[in-house]
């Protein structure tokens, strides 16, 4: 690969090729919105766009390739994941990253991982990524999103926090949606980072 401008465009490519329309547009919205929160909170921007480009490239893996996948790589997968294993889009996506695209940052790979139940403590670009997912311009339907939206660039912990809480009452009122134990640490830990300020 020439430089990274190719680099990136390639990525582009393939997931444009590999994607339904409707999911290369949100990981598009994805890309730009972490790159913008980049720019916002000093971070740097293409790895952003990159982590972004590459968050939900394992989204479609069916629940038996997706199980496969973990098998074959050696990847844990919990209860609650064996039972729901489009929890792993994120962990099987970051194999895809580090294997087909040889992105080696853990930061990149961790953020790729984490972003549907995030974790406790993220690092900075782990946290763009996670909100960017939840916030990016074609994600309608969520009540209060203008007020995320506004957090995401004014204070990164609250809208994150927010994001949690939101995503905990979605999925207690849908009928068999387990929680994952990641979702319920990360929340408690930004629950009680914002109680020590
Ligand atoms: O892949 P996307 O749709 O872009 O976004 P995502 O990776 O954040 O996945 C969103 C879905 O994942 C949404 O329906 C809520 C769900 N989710 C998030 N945390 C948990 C969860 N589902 C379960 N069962 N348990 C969780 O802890
Ligand atoms: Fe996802
Ligand atoms: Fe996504």
């Amino acid at each position: 690969m020439k430089n990274k401008e190719d680099f990136l465009n390639q990525v582009m490519k393939d997931m444009k090729e590999s994607l339904p329309a409707k999911r290369y547009k949100h990981t598009l919205g994805v890309a730009y919105t972490a790159a913008s929160m980049a720019m916002c909170h000093k971070e740097d921007m293409e790895d952003a766009f990159l982590a972004g480009l590459l968050h939900d490239s394992a989204k479609y893996f069916s629940d038996k390739k997706m199980i496969e996948a973990c098998e074959q790589k050696g990847l844990p997968i919990s209860d609650v994941e064996r039972r729901n294993p489009y929890l792993l889009h994120g962990k099987v996506g970051a194999s895809i990253a580090k294997e087909k695209y040889h992105i080696e940052r853990d930061d990149i790979l961790n953020a790729i991982t984490y972003h549907t139940t995030g974790r406790p403590d993220m690092s900075l670009l782990e946290q763009i990524i996670f909100a960017a997912d939840y916030i990016e311009p074609g994600r309608m339907r969520i009540e209060g999103l203008e007020a995320v939206r506004h957090l995401a660039f004014h204070d990164l912990e609250e809208c994150i926090r927010t994001i949690l809480q939101q995503t905990i009452e979605y999925l207690s009122t849908q009928e068999g949606k387990e929680i994952d134990e990641t979702t319920l640490e990360t929340y408690s830990y930004y629950m009680n980072i914002e109680r020590r300020i």
